[in-house]
């Protein structure tokens, strides 16, 4: 750790969103720079500052390693959470170019849809009234981070790995969605199963965790935002030519397609 000299916030927000834009991965850059997870946070807000600056709108928050198997997969075991801009929305059933990332992996998720202004910590009992709805979900993951190691601060920093998503057709919030079968399939081979009820017992809790994380971070998460639960299985790898599809039990599905150079 570097503890004579003071910590470039800005350098190292530009060093990942440089990584992200040449799809070039990076090495962590923790032992080099050294910093504390609040510290994480401040680089990941001031490189997803540098996308806004851009022009990309914010449309939301992710959760990560809400579920257990996410935690065993990565091996990291503490809730994270990221921004997600509209750049990173892919039309659902539509084509996505693999040269757009340098490693992306797919994972199953839960997206809700929030309509009134989150502004303080939410109960459970109350999140619910704060929804219009909830729809399968497919998030890209594509960490910065060369062969997608790295620590608790790291990822942080790298806005935790977000790089897409493709959002299906919303459903009304209903409980049974605490508990259905999710199934990841690749190519029609079912490649991923599990629960809904894997991300934290119950996703809605996820909205609860944002709602805490985004006022402790004294942001107001408007009418319209896009809440990403976190993954209930392990991510898979992508390559060119795959179909990919999620199947929720009773809440529809979410499917795309992978092009790019084999
Ligand atoms: C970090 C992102 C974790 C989730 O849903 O648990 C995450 C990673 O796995 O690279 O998005
Ligand atoms: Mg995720």
């Amino acid at each position: 750790m570097n503890t004579m000299s003071t910590l470039d916030i800005g350098a190292l927000a530009r060093t990942l969103d440089a990584a992200a834009t040449d799809r070039r991965a990076i090495d962590p850059l923790l032992p080099e720079h050294g910093f504390t997870l609040d510290e994480a946070y401040v680089i990941q807000h001031a490189s997803i500052a540098l996308r806004h600056l851009r022009g990309e709108r914010p449309i939301g928050i992710k959760l990560g390693f809400t579920s257990r198997a996410k935690m065993l997969q990565m091996g990291v075991d503490s809730l994270i959470w990221g921004l997600l801009t509209d750049a990173m929305l892919y039309e659902e059933g539509g084509d996505i170019d693999l040269a757009d990332f340098i490693h992306a992996r797919a994972e199953p998720e839960l997206c809700f849809l929030t309509r009134r202004d989150i502004d303080r910590p939410l109960t459970l009992i109350e999140a619910a009234s704060y929804l219009d709805g909830v729809a399968p979900a497919i998030e890209i993951i594509d960490s910065r981070y060369r062969n997608f190691k790295f620590g608790l601060e790291d990822v942080v920093a790298d806005n935790c790995s977000s790089a897409g998503l493709v959002v299906g057709a919303m459903n009304r919030l209903d409980r049974s969605m605490r508990n259905c079968g999710v199934h990841v399939r690749i190519n029609g081979r079912a490649v991923q199963m599990g629960s809904t009820g894997a991300i934290l017992g119950d996703p809605l809790r996820s909205v609860v965790h944002a709602s805490r994380l985004a006022f402790g971070a004294g942001m107001v998460l408007p009418a319209g935002s896009l809440i990403m639960a976190g993954a209930a299985t392990a991510a898979e790898a992508l390559s060119p030519g795959m179909h990919v599809s999620l199947e929720i039990a009773g809440h529809g599905g979410v499917e795309f397609f992978t092009k790019g150079a084999q």
